[in-house]
């Protein structure tokens, strides 16, 4: 990607996303496993990763655009200029480590304060589903934070590959939404530039507080 290009000049078949959560918690597995289709056994943190992958959501092509960050708090310096590059977020945590489950709503709070915002494209996902018996986090723990996030939520294995395209294709369909929000009110705009002055404020309106399972 060539990170210099501002949000206005991608194309509507870019998505760019970015992964957030807790050193550990199965970001890097995750996206090389949408990727590249394989399973990364070993951990060997993250300091910045960029994936970029072609596929088909909801018959519309897509290439997503992913950046995989570092949960590492030493590298956090780099993450006010991450907020601003994504589109869409996949909040990340494990569900056999509380800490990590803690950490996302940080995330979500940071990721608000960059974008001005009282609403972005997020899908909070608990990763490491194989790993039940060690589980700390329950769905129902993850489904209310996402309900007061007002995001989607999903559970996903990244080692045995249970809903990780889920993961990603959802926040893709949370992009589209998002865009065709923006899209409406420019289009109001256009008929009625009076209304440009308000337009932050109509978007803040149209704040939605839903949790879509799967
Ligand atoms: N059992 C199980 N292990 C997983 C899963 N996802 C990741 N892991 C393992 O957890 C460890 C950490 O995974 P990473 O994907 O490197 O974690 P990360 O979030 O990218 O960590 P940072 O790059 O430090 O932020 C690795 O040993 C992975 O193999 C999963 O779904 N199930
Ligand atoms: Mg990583």
């Amino acid at each position: 990607m060539n990170r210099t290009k501002k949000t206005n000049e991608r194309s509507d078949f870019e998505y760019h996303i970015v992964c957030f959560g807790a050193g550990g918690s199965g970001k890097s597995a995750l996206t090389i496993m949408l990727c590249h289709n394989h399973f990364a056994e070993e951990y060997d943190p993250t300091i910045e990763d960029f994936y970029r992958k072609q596929v088909m959501v909801d018959e519309e092509i897509c290439w997503m655009e992913i950046l995989d960050t570092a949960g590492q708090e030493e590298y956090s310096a780099m993450r006010s200029q991450y907020y601003r590059q994504g589109e869409g977020f996949l909040l990340i945590y494990a569900i056999n480590d509380r800490n990590s489950f803690d950490e996302v709503g940080k995330f979500q709070n940071e990721i608000l304060r960059a974008k001005d915002s009282d609403y972005q494209p997020i899908v909070l996902v608990g990763n490491k589903a194989d790993l039940d018996c060690e589980r700390q986090v329950s769905f129902h723990e993850g489904q209310d934070l996402a309900k007061t996030f007002g995001c989607s939520f999903i559970e996903t294995s990244a080692k045995t590959c249970i809903n990780v395209e889920e993961a990603f294709f959802q926040c893709v369909r949370e992009i589209r939404k998002f865009r065709n929000q923006f899209n409406s009110i420019d289009s109001q705009i256009q008929k009625n530039p009076n209304l440009k002055k308000s337009k932050k404020r109509v978007v803040k309106k149209k704040r939605k507080t839903r949790c879509s399972l799967m």
